[in-house]
């Protein structure tokens, strides 16, 4: 079954074929000639993840799956949250995302926060959504080499090691994508929708 994902985020790409198998045949936006970004122009990560999908499945019918992710720590009332990608401005900048977030925590000794991401799967004209979490610290400063975006300061509650301290394989048996992923994969399978 041919399953596009509705991201132009290589990273995000990446780990959503590692966490997929060969459930599906997995392609992408790209092969669609898809040269302009994605809008997402809504308050909350369930609306932008629906909107993500629902611009694909209009644009080209096809069955297509959708991420929205954010970051929201707890001493800035949950921001960056839906804001994330361009929490820092235009263009999207990951380093510099990272180093506003760390100057706003200047001084600040709560620094939980929780990374969330909605994935939205569409088949046929139908939606569905479905939502993973991970809880954990902001470090004080970045650490590793491997992941993306706000890896190198996030800190999973339970371990002493970044995400970007981690492999992709490591990070997806507990991250917010992979918790999201599981529910969509029972989904598929209890269903048998696809
Ligand atoms: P698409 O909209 O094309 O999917 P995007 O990068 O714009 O790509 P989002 O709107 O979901 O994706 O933005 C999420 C922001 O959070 C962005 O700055 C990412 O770098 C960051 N982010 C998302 N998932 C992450 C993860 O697993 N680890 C670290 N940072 C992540």
């Amino acid at each position: 079954q041919r399953l596009y994902l509705a991201t132009q985020n290589q990273h995000k790409i990446e780990e959503i074929k590692d966490l997929l198998g060969d459930l599906f045949a997995i392609h992408t936006v790209f092969e669609l000639g898809l040269s302009v970004e994605i809008p997402e122009t809504g308050n909350t990560l369930q609306a932008n993840s629906m909107q993500k999908a629902a611009y694909i499945a209009e644009h080209f019918q096809v069955t297509c799956l959708s991420d929205d992710s954010g970051l929201e720590v707890k001493a800035l009332d949950g921001r960056p949250g839906v804001y994330s990608a361009r929490y820092a401005g235009e263009p999207k900048d990951d380093a510099a995302n990272v180093q506003k977030l760390l100057s706003e925590l200047e001084g600040v000794s709560d620094r939980s926060a929780r990374f969330v991401t909605v994935l939205t799967f569409h088949h046929q004209g139908q939606y569905f959504s479905f939502e993973g979490e991970i809880q954990g610290q902001i470090a004080s400063s970045p650490r590793g080499e491997h992941g993306f975006g706000y890896d190198p300061v996030f800190v999973p509650a339970g371990f002493d090691r970044t995400f970007a301290e981690m492999t992709m394989e490591e990070k997806n048996q507990m991250a917010h994508r992979a918790r999201a992923m599981q529910k969509f994969k029972s989904f598929i399978d209890e269903t048998g929708f696809f």
